[in-house]
């Protein structure tokens, strides 16, 4: 019995850093869900147990204790899960190794594939929709996970701003987001692709005693309300502002917990240097947001599209590995590749 699921990865706006208990956020977040960065993921379900994992084809054994502590915390909800043994095929549109987190689509095609088994089953899981209960089991794969689950804008984390808003499931964004926002483009320019220093969930810790802790937390909630407004208005110069903001506090927190680490490289600085001359120099609307890597993700309006591409090709390509860069936009979400197969 076979299901699959191809599901994106997404960048966030406002960042996830810090997390609590089980995998509930310090913050909340919101993300712009991608189209191209995707997993696909196959999950073939016999009775059983245990678990296999190949990537591209290739078999991982590497990968099956972090899939075994996943199922482990899932398995509360989808107790069944005890009696299956589960062979997974997946494989990255991205290329392995790029630096791209493949968490996020990873752990949510993974989650969409157990719960439209479960249901399949005619389990009844706790949540009140299926989407709920795959953003609910995708967060405690990864936290961002959570959020690759809807597709144009979505939020995870409670603001008391934003009904419907829960630290254990993301929901998609209910608010008005101006059309600028639907067609909105992300070029990820390849910095560094080798593994980071320092592992997200290792950074996620070190918010745990970090000194600026407190107040980045309640930061993030004074800029999620910012940001509705933003959405709802077009207002671009306020939504650049913003997230390079965020982009760059992110990676403040890095630089100033105990350790402290720096995951920008020379070039990612380079390459912020060149977006904001070029920005004031020619206006055009484009800005950058940084992950936890080196990598820059460009952003900018379907509009400025054309001499944004002129830009990055002419400027900013020489700065990444191999010349290598990819062109993703704002996506519409998770898509089931099969319907249950026996
Ligand atoms: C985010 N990041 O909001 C933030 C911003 C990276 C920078 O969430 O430990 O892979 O699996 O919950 O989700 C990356 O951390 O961490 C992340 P875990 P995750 O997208």
């Amino acid at each position: 019995m076979k299901i699959s699921w191809e599901s994106p990865s997404n960048i966030a706006l406002i960042k996830y850093w810090g997390k609590k208990d089980i995998q509930l956020p310090s913050n909340p977040s919101i993300s712009f869900t991608l189209s191209e960065c995707k997993t696909t993921t196959e999950v073939h379900f016999s009775k059983g147990r245990g678990v296999n994992i190949t990537l591209d084809g290739l078999d991982k054994p590497e990968f099956i204790p972090k899939i075994e502590s996943y199922l482990e915390r899932i398995i509360h909800r989808h107790p069944w899960l005890s009696s299956y043994n589960l062979q997974i095929k997946t494989s990255n549109s991205f290329p392995h190794s790029s630096g791209i987190a493949s968490s996020a689509s990873g752990m949510s095609a993974l989650s969409l594939c157990i719960v439209d088994f479960a249901q399949k089953l005619n389990f009844k899981f706790d949540a009140l929709n299926f989407y709920q209960e795959a953003s609910i089991l995708s967060r405690l794969g990864s936290g961002s996970a959570s959020r690759s689950i809807y597709g144009g804008i979505a939020v995870w984390g409670n603001s008391p701003s934003l009904k419907g808003s829960n630290d254990e499931y993301a929901i998609k964004y209910p608010g008005l987001i101006n059309p600028i926002f639907e067609d909105y483009h992300d070029v990820v320019l390849l910095v560094d692709v080798g593994e980071k220093s320092v592992t997200s969930t290792i950074g996620h810790a070190l918010m745990n005693n970090h000194p600026f802790g407190k107040q980045r937390f309640s930061q993030a909630h004074k800029h999620l309300n910012e940001i509705q407004e933003i959405l709802k208005t077009g207002d671009i110069e306020n939504f650049i502002r913003l997230t390079e903001l965020e982009a760059l506090t992110l990676h403040g927190l890095m630089m100033s917990s105990s350790p402290n680490y720096i995951l920008m490289k020379p070039n990612t600085l380079k390459i912020i240097e060149e977006i904001r001359e070029f920005r004031s120099e020619s206006e055009l609307p484009l800005s950058f947001t940084l992950d936890a890597g080196a990598n820059v993700h460009v952003l900018f309006p379907g509009s400025a599209k054309k001499k944004a591409m002129e830009f990055i090709n002419s400027n900013l390509i020489q700065y990444c590995k191999e010349n290598r860069f990819i062109l993703d936009q704002v996506g519409s979400g998770p898509k089931r590749l099969t319907n249950f197969v026996k």
